[in-house]
């Protein structure tokens, strides 16, 4: 399905960063626009919509939000002709520079304003760095006020992740691509079960705060996927409780229906009775013996 609907959008250098990196694993299924105001963001990206902001002598916005967004705002025309086609803009960025925490509110603004869904990940900076927190707080609020869906990343938890891996969190591929792969191979591919940009839409349109998980493992364990999901590097992630649920399955070939009702049932047990529950599974060929979930959750 790649007309132009799929749009993965990075913003600022660590939101630029992310989504070169989960673009190029799903690059036949959605387009890519870089936002920033340092060059070196745009490098290795020849198919991206890349947009500039300010003059090319200082690299960034020097932790600068309005002078990001006011940037952001003269681009309005060239923003509104990327932004028709788009059907679903997920967009990555992290939150106590100036360009992500001005520019990525703008953005998500004007695609929520064309009619597009708006999926957001926001990294919030790591605590000890407390002026960086006071430009992320109110940047996380104008986002989730333009977004349909708006996770709050931790980077203190990605780090800390990372750490016990024993990599590096800024160079590693992390749990950010996985979970834009998974959401784009979602809702761009067909699957056994069919979902679409309606079902997402009527799953995240109910009242109330949304949030999303993506796990993998072992498919002969759904309690230890579901465990996974629930330690992903989310702020606060709290699904207990939910009154809406979009959930991808993905196995391999010999994935059984007992083993999709099994996981589906770990990830659906803590919400409400009267949850609205939408399932979708696709087989893939990468995972052999294994089980992927993206789950959306709604009605917080
Ligand atoms: N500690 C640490 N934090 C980082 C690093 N890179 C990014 N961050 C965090 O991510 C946030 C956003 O960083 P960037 O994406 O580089 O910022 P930007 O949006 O490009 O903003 P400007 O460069 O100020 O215009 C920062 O506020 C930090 O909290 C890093 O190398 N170390
Ligand atoms: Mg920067």
């Amino acid at each position: 399905m790649h007309d132009g609907s799929l749009l993965i959008a990075g913003v600022g250098g660590l939101g630029s960063e992310w989504a070169k990196r989960a673009h190029a694993r799903c690059a036949d299924e959605c387009d890519l626009l870089l936002v920033d105001a340092d060059d070196s963001s745009f490098e290795d990206s020849r198919h991206a919509h890349c947009l500039p902001l300010g003059d090319s002598s200082d690299a960034g916005c020097a932790a600068l939000p309005e002078l990001a967004s006011s940037h952001f705002m003269k681009a309005t025309a060239i923003m509104d002709k990327i932004l028709e086609p788009v059907e679903l803009m997920i967009l990555l960025t992290a939150l106590g520079g100036g360009v992500g925490s001005g520019a990525a509110p703008a953005l998500a603004a004007q695609a929520s304003r064309k009619g597009a869904l708006v999926i957001t990940i926001a990294a919030m900076p790591f605590e000890e760095h407390l002026a960086r927190c006071e430009i992320a707080h109110p940047a996380f609020n104008r986002l989730q006020d333009s977004s349909d869906v708006c996770a709050q990343l931790s980077l203190d938890r990605l780090a800390w992740q990372a750490r016990s891996r024993g990599v590096d969190w800024r160079t590693r591929p992390s749990w950010v691509e996985e979970l834009v792969q998974g959401l784009v191979l979602t809702l761009g591919q067909v699957g056994i079960i069919n979902l679409d940009l309606m079902d997402l839409r009527s799953v995240v349109q109910r009242k109330g705060g949304a949030t999303m998980v993506v796990a993998e493992g072992e498919a002969n364990d759904p309690e230890g996927i579901f465990l996974k999901a629930l330690a992903a590097p989310l702020a606060g992630l709290e699904v207990i409780g939910a009154s809406g649920c979009l959930l991808q399955l993905e196995g391999g070939r010999q994935m059984s229906i007992h083993q999709m009702e099994q996981v589906a049932d770990a990830f659906t047990r803590g919400l409400t009775e009267d949850a609205q529950v939408i399932l979708g599974a696709r087989h893939s060929d990468d995972l052999d013996g294994k089980m992927r979930v993206v789950a959306v959750v709604s009605g917080l």
